[in-house]
């Protein structure tokens, strides 16, 4: 029995990098029977039958899970947006820092890419002191070193809106990868009714890049309403200073949380939580 990685699937056949190889897998049925479906990113064991084939016998438990793109056992997190066209959406990119935050997700870093377009003063004047904040143009092939070098060793997902330059900035990532960019891809994606193959690309030893389809729009609402503060991860540190137990930090006296709204905590992020929390609880009430 050896361990690898699922990576791929392709119509009930498996691919797993294992050992420096990629073997081509079927799965136990008792898969299907117990209703466990393989996913890219599971850790798997497999028995090697012929050359290159082999069956997945094990999956190990996976640390988290993501729905879109299905993926799992996922390290890090690379919030993609563009310095400009299409402009910076900072309510969506709250909420696809919440969806990482929500998922577990430890290393979370932001990067804004055409940087060559617009500075991106913005960005890490708010978030700089919370995440990483990379600056890259995938176009002149600026700032890509230091974004692989936070990669190396890990599996990331590249999400963010279409459009930012996600699949441009793959393929400077990855030699060798030729992945389609601009409207012509978008509108091929569109067209297809099923959603694309999700795939781990190698981009090195033990490295693997996620490239996602882009969301316009980005669904919460499945996050209970009182756990949305710890997705705001500069919060936590003062969340346990409020007169009340039960504080939700929105208009309550004596709130730990408020009173360092405008000095540590941008107020921009406090009224996009504020917003966000009263939005889940409407939703809460429409179940
Ligand atoms: N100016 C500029 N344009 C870029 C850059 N990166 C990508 N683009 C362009 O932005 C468009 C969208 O890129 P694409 O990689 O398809 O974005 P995706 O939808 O996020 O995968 C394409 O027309 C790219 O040529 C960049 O760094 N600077
Ligand atoms: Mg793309
Ligand atoms: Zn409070």
């Amino acid at each position: 029995m050896i361990q690898g990685r699922l990576i791929k699937g392709v119509g009930g056949l498996y691919f797993v990098a294992a050992d420096g190889l990629v073997y081509e897998c079927k799965a136990r049925g008792i898969f299907r029977k117990k209703r466990i479906i393989p996913t890219i990113g599971d850790n798997v064991e497999i028995s090697v039958q012929s050359e290159g084939k082999g069956t997945i016998e094990k999956i190990l438990p996976r640390r988290n899970f993501l729905i879109r793109p299905r993926v799992t056992n996922i390290d890090c997190a690379v919030i993609t947006f563009a310095a400009k066209s299409p402009d910076i959406n900072f309510d969506l990119l709250d909420r696809f820092l919440i969806l990482a935050e929500y998922n577990k997700i430890e290393d979370i870093v932001i990067c804004v890419n055409k940087s060559d377009l617009s500075a991106v003063d913005k960005v890490v004047e708010i978030y700089g002191g919370i995440y990483t904040v990379f600056a890259v143009s995938a176009l002149e092939n600026e700032g890509i070193e230091p974004l692989f070098k936070h990669l190396e060793n890990k599996v990331s997902v590249l999400a963010g809106p279409s459009g930012v330059g996600k699949s441009s900035l793959i393929n400077r990532l990855i030699p060798g990868e030729k992945r389609q960019t601009g409207e012509i891809s978008r509108k091929i994606e569109r067209g297809k009714h099923t959603t694309r193959q999700v795939e781990l690309l190698e981009a090195g030893e033990n490295t693997y890049i996620v490239d996602s389809p882009g969301f316009t729009s980005l669904g919460i609402e499945m996050i209970p309403p009182e756990e949305l503060v710890h997705c705001f991860r500069e919060f936590e540190p003062y969340l346990d200073g409020c007169r009340f137990n039960d504080c939700r930090h929105i208009a309550e006296p004596d709130c730990g949380l408020k009173e360092h709204v405008g000095k540590e905590i941008s107020p921009e992020r406090y009224e996009r939580f504020v917003k966000l929390y009263e939005m889940l609880c409407d939703a809460g009430q429409n179940y």
